[in-house]
């Protein structure tokens, strides 16, 4: 096939999820186009199959703002017709539902083209659910072709919010080889030079991902006794914050920031224990790589995360901002390293069984030859 992604290109787990999904399909023979503002930050390499289009804004005197979604529209358009484009694969309803189907209206006398938006999250439970977005996520979900949900949960919160039903749940996924533990890393070494735990988060410092939480626990780790350093990866608006809590709580000197990171299975495959003690997760894609690298996860019991982490198994699951119990499961998980590796093993045996590529990829294959099938009848 030759598929059209589109993602937000430096930001997010959509983006993350978009990107590899574009390079799995393209080493299983497909060709992708990613159309987009930049170049993917997972997308490495371009090759034979994988080809990227720049949207490119135009300025005029006349825009104040220059209209992203219609350049956006206009390129997919574009790219649909000169590289017969099968279907658009967008990431993250607003606005590229919105531009995809725009584009598919403007040349569908030529070639009809489906639209599949997958939904990640913050696009049904934050943006599209506030009233002024309402309305137009909404529309853009009842003129795709087809939709997809990354968990259970948000399915069911697009049926509470949008009333509308028609969505195939694809989860996310990891690839197991370059998710794994890596025992012999240097990396070890230098993080925690005199033997401490590693505690690891990964996020991108947004209020909802509740970074300073995280903070809170080493604290109370530390005070029991316990000698953990914690390492920070990634960036955002929430960084300054994070740090000077850390600075106020005595922490600065056992935290390590290390900033946004292209290889994150460096960290994880070092990590004692993972913590994402999120306020909102449609799915908590960090979590699912942590346990493929057999890290335990402490993290909120919020969203799709049980659908993930398996509470007393893979991982504990704690109220949102109940630090004290966080740091307790922690504590439980450093003084009993046989229930650590235990849940590091599980943790990795439900990430292949249930998340692997080999499982999920060809689940969104299955998908666009429905959709496309779907889309032939309808138009012949
Ligand atoms: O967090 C967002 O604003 C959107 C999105 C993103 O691009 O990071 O995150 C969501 O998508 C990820 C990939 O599917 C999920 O793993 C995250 O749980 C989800 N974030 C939220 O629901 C807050």
């Amino acid at each position: 096939m030759n598929i059209g992604i589109t993602v937000y290109p430096t930001y997010g787990g959509s983006g993350i999820v978009g990107s590899e999904l574009g390079r799995d399909l393209a080493e299983r023979g497909h060709n992708v186009h990613f159309i987009s503002s930049f170049l993917p930050t997972r997308v490495t390499e371009l090759g034979e199959r994988i080809h990227f289009h720049e949207v490119e804004m135009m300025s005029y005197p006349l825009f104040e703002h220059q209209p992203y979604d219609l350049a956006l529209a206009t390129k997919m358009a574009t790219v649909a017709r000169a590289e017969k484009l099968d279907l658009f694969h967008v990431h993250y309803a607003i606005p590229h539902s919105i531009s995809a189907i725009l584009a598919r209206e403007s040349i569908k006398q030529k070639r009809y083209v489906p639209v599949i938006t997958t939904l990640h999250g913050t696009d049904i439970t934050l943006v599209g659910a506030d009233r002024s977005y309402l309305p137009i996520t909404r529309y853009g979900l009842q003129q795709s072709d087809g939709v997809t949900a990354v968990s259970k949960f948000l399915k069911q919160a697009t049926i509470e919010t949008f009333d509308f039903d028609e969505i195939e749940v694809i989860p996310n996924f990891i690839c197991p080889t370059q998710y794994k533990r890596l025992p012999d890393s240097p990396l070890r070494g230098e993080l925690a030079p005199n033997g401490e735990r590693l505690l690891v988060h990964v996020s991108n410092f947004r209020p909802v991902k509740r970074p300073a939480d995280c903070i809170e626990i080493l604290a109370k780790v530390r005070q029991s006794g316990e000698s953990a350093r914690l390492i920070m990866v990634g960036d955002g608006p929430e960084r300054s914050a994070v740090y000077y809590h850390a600075e106020q709580l005595g922490m600065e000197e056992h935290t390590v920031f290390v900033g946004k990171q292209a290889n994150i299975s460096e960290y994880l495959g070092v990590a004692d224990v993972f913590l994402l003690p999120s306020e909102l997760e449609s799915f908590g894609l960090a979590a699912l790589e942590a346990q493929a690298c057999e890290v335990p996860v402490i993290a909120t019991r919020i969203g799709g995360i049980p659908e993930v982490v398996n509470d007393g198994e893979s991982g504990f699951l704690s109220d949102v901002g109940d630090v004290g119990k966080m740091s307790a499961d922690t504590l439980i998980l450093f003084r009993d390293e046989e229930k650590r590796r235990a849940f590091g093993t599980r943790g990795r045996e439900l990430a292949v069984q249930r998340y692997s590529t080999d499982k999920i990829i060809p689940q969104y294959i299955g998908f666009y030859e429905k959709i496309v099938k779907k889309a032939k009848a309808a138009t012949a």
